[in-house]
């Protein structure tokens, strides 16, 4: 347990704050061992003028204070309590300026929150409560202020000066130090506050908004990278553009900049005109980045952007709201990329992403709304649920709405709370108010936790040539709320002919279309479609329409044919993942079950030349064995795994000749481009090269076809394809084609990130060992977020084989390195501790250890909030 017994913080005690606090100038001399941070605040009641005066709190953490005054006068020790977090001020006037004057330490803030020196550059993470680590202030987001702030710092190794807004002044000042005063316009609150002092090189571009404003677009690296930020900066117009063109939202200020640094403990943040990243998702060309990597870029930069808007302008009332902003900015850069890129495609991986990660969470210990009820550290509340989750719920508004609807109500949203910091609520009123619906009913989506489970039944009836349909909707009990309401959703469903051909779908009489979006909002609701001529199939889901779980009785038949000719190709990739995951579950479950139907669709999949590669790809790689694994009632980690195997093998031995086809074919003579159509022939050629790869251990030929992969690469995504399938291989050419990886880019950080994945990844016996020894790697480092989540994080959530070891090697593994990293980086630490929150669908065995583990870190002395949180609700 922690020092003090941790306080539940809880939606329902919200208040709005007693003082506002109008106006921030901050004044920081940078040193890395003793920072000072001198601020005024312009602090102004907000209470009723005839009460008692009400104290003014304000949060700090790890604060040295050195001064105090209001109005210009010291305060005396009896005017002030200093507690170890808070500073009280008991009896303040209504209208005030409170000067404080402290001093911090950047170079040994490890837990990366606050102010904190990454490769020598001074930078800082505010969101959620990391603003209190700078300087005393009411650190919460219904705070907005203007800020002005001045930084001084040596001019030699801190020669860019930034922070928000617009540079206004400056300047030299003694002994080599120098200056820069930065003034925000927008009120806005703490948590996205930034600053950033460094030796950095810069990539420069201008954009033109469509009201014709020159905007400077600067993205800020490490000497020597600038070279590697075309393709962010070239991420970062597209997405300008189409902010403006999709959702009619321009930029508002002159200046626009992104600083990529090392360490961070996630992807990136979006301070208003300062956003900071990891350099993971800024720095990228053919040599060492993947298309994956290419892709997280644009993805990510475009989030940021698009943050400006929902998030920054209108920002949250109380972290409880985080969704507002995480759920819509979500749904906002993945429709920037499916429009960017293909559609369907990207659908399909961010539905992979939803069951991988958010499904599981919604059916573990960890549970929680999309806007929670409570919460013991914020920290921890930055899940797929908020995020992914809450992007779904945005994304079934549009699906109700429609696009204009939708942007009506986006647009209402804006015209009533810019400059504002609202709720959920405050949104979905918008979006009913605009449009003059009833969202009441869906708003359960906010506050219901869990994943719906709809059961389907579908029966034709011949003499009245009509399709029935009765949907059943059950949503299992999770933590703190064991009954469910039914929720309103919108079902999108097709019904195919013989030839699987769409039949058109008339609802009401109307005209035929193709799919039919059925309104979901009971228990139990039947549907009849009439003028049915033929039904052969039930397309349902289409699109994933609903983020929920569907149960249908199906045969392997119908599964083929719905594999074969679904029009919808979200639901022509999931009738092929349904198929190979029964069957690896039979498999799994000891039958051996007739293969032929389904590698005969495959089949035809691999030879259907009108489908674009990158939709092949996706239809051709297996579920992974996690999601398998879910499905089972005592999840059996070594039979999946076999399970997956054998079929991969099957394949590959049935449809050897078609996989050589598609790696001759997908293969290209063009140089590499990032773009979305020669990225997907390189995802199928990848895919083609892992079946044949399944061979490997039989046929030489194989392994050299692998291993001549590698070595005549000429860009990192075959690279890496190759050596992911190598690591799985015990010989020498495995070692080999490592050590050369190593010689090549042992000093890119960013790639060796790379090679300890592979590396952690692999089902050789002897991976947690060798991940062990890599610990002591001098690339390596616990201080490092990256490096942690490439090797101790990859070896925990990528490789449940070898994690979930019998002897429980895996789990000890887990919790020893868990608790160092928790005196390091407690929110690091913490979100890598989710795995062990799954004991239940273990054996017995299992499950004691996985308890065992979690107990020991519950035991252990100096625990951190993150981390007691997380372990305490996981038991
Ligand atoms: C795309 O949301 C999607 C999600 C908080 C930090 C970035 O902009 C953010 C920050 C966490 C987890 C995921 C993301 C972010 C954070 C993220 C980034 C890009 N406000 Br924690
Ligand atoms: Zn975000």
């Amino acid at each position: 347990m922690p020092d003090s017994a941790p306080q539940i913080i809880r939606r329902e005690d919200y208040r709005s704050p007693d003082y506002r606090i109008e106006q921030v100038e901050l004044d920081f001399d940078l040193e890395p061992r003793r920072t000072r941070v001198r601020a005024r605040l312009t602090v102004q009641a907000d209470h009723d003028q005839g009460d008692e005066p009400r104290p003014l709190v304000l949060d700090g953490e790890e604060l040295e204070l050195m001064a105090i005054a209001i109005d210009g006068r010291p305060l005396s020790p009896a005017e002030y309590v200093l507690e170890e977090q808070r500073l009280i001020i008991p009896r303040p006037p209504q209208r005030f300026l409170l000067e404080t004057e402290v001093v911090i330490r950047p170079d040994t803030n490890t837990e990366l929150s606050g102010l904190y020196v990454s490769n020598g550059v001074f930078c800082t993470q505010c969101e959620a409560e990391g603003f209190r680590r700078i300087t005393w202030f009411q650190d919460r987001p219904d705070v907005m202020a203007t800020y002005r702030t001045t930084i001084r710092a040596d001019r030699a190794t801190q020669p860019v000066l930034l922070s928000n807004g617009n540079l206004v002044e400056e300047g030299e000042l003694e002994q080599g130090r120098h200056f820069a005063v930065w003034e925000d316009p927008f009120p806005k609150p703490s948590y996205l506050f930034g600053l950033v002092a460094g030796d950095l090189a810069c990539n420069e571009r201008s954009f033109t908004t469509r009201s014709g404003r020159e905007v400077k677009l600067r993205i800020f690296v490490e000497h020597g990278k600038e070279g590697r930020t075309g393709y962010a900066m070239d991420s970062l117009v597209r997405a300008m553009r189409w902010d403006e063109e999709r959702f009619g939202l321009e930029y508002d200020l002159d200046l626009f900049n992104i600083v990529a640094v090392s360490d961070f403990n996630m992807g990136a943040m979006e301070n208003k005109s300062l956003n900071i990243f990891n350099d993971k998702y800024i720095l990228a060309d053919p040599e060492t980045a993947t298309d994956a990597d290419f892709d997280g870029i644009e993805s990510v930069v475009a989030h940021e952007y698009f943050h400006n808007w929902t998030g920054n302008r209108i920002t949250c009332r109380d972290w409880f709201q985080l969704s507002l902003k995480e759920g819509l900015t979500v749904f906002r850069d993945q429709e920037f990329s499916a429009d960017m890129r293909s559609r369907p495609v990207k659908r399909i991986q961010d539905v992979r992403r939803l069951r991988a990660a958010q499904f599981p969470e919604d059916a573990g210990p960890l549970a929680h709304p999309v806007r929670p009820d409570s919460y013991i550290e914020i920290n921890n509340f930055y899940t797929a649920t908020i995020y992914e989750k809450g992007a779904e719920v945005i994304r079934m508004l549009h699906a109700f709405l429609g696009e204009a609807g939708f942007q009506k109500g986006m647009g209402l949203y804006i015209a009533r709370h810019d400059g504002q910091a609202v709720t959920c609520d405050d949104f979905v009123a918008a979006m009913a108010d605009a449009n003059d619906v009833d969202l009441s009913q869906f708003k359960r989506w906010y506050s219901q936790a869990g994943t719906p489970v709809l059961t389907v039944s579908g029966r034709y009836d011949t003499g009245r040539g009509a399709y029935e349909l009765t949907v059943e909707q059950h949503t299992p009990p999770t933590p703190g709320q064991a009954d469910k309401q039914p929720l309103q959703m919108p079902l999108s469903i097709g019904l195919l002919d013989r030839q699987g051909r769409d039949i058109p779908l008339v609802p009401g009489g109307g005209a035929g279309q193709e799919s039919l979006t059925l309104p979901i909002r009971s228990e139990r609701q039947t549907f009849v479609i009439e003028d049915v001529p033929e039904p052969a199939a039930l397309s349902l889901n289409r699109g994933f329409s609903a983020p929920v779980n569907i149960r249908i009785d199906r045969d392997a038949e119908e599964r083929a044919f719905l594999m074969a000719h679904d029009s919808d190709p979200f639901q022509r990739w999931e009738a092929g993942q349904e198929f190979a995951t029964e069957l690896m579950l039979a498999t799994a479950g000891g039958q051996a079950p007739s293969l032929a139907a389904f590698i005969d669709a495959f089949g035809e999949l691999l030879r259907d030349r009108r489908l674009e590669p990158a939709f092949v790809a996706e239809a051709a790689t297996l579920p992974g064995e996690d999601y398998v694994a879910e499905r089972m009632v005592v999840i059996d980690v070594e039979a999946v795994h076999h399970a997956r195997q054998t079929l991969r093998r099957e394949i590959a031995l049935a449809l050897r000749a078609d996989l050589e086809v598609l790696y001759r074919e997908m293969a290209s003579d063009e140089a590499y481009s990032p773009d979305a159509e020669a990225a997907g022939r390189r995802a199928l050629r990848n895919v083609a090269l892992a079946y044949l790869s399944a061979l490997a251990e039989e046929d030489a030929r194989e392994l050299d076809r692998l291993v001549t992969h590698y070595r005549t690469a000429d860009n990192m995504t075959d690279r890496m394809a190759a050596l992911r399938l190598l690591v799985n291989l015990p010989g020498p050419e495995q070692e080999k084609a490592l050590r050369d990886f190593e010689d090549r880019y042992g000093s890119d950080m960013l790639v060796m990130d790379k090679w300890f994945m592979l590396q952690a990844i692999s089902t050789l016996p002897d991976t947690l060992e060798r991940v062990e020894t890599l610990l002591g790697h001098p690339a390596f480092s616990l201080e490092r977020p990256n490096k942690v989540r490439a090797l101790i994080g990859a070896f925990t959530v990528g490789n449940p084989l070898r994690y979930h070891a019998a002897d429980g090697s895996g789990y000890d593994f887990h919790a020893k390195r868990t608790l160092e990293l928790d005196q390091v980086n407690p929110q690091v630490a913490a979100r890598l501790l989710a795995p062990l929150g799954r004991w239940r669908r273990f054996d017995d065995a299992r499950q004691e250890k996985m308890k065992a583990a979690l107990q020991r870190i519950l035991a252990a002395p100096r625990l951190s909030r993150d981390l007691y949180e997380v372990a305490s609700k996981a038991l």
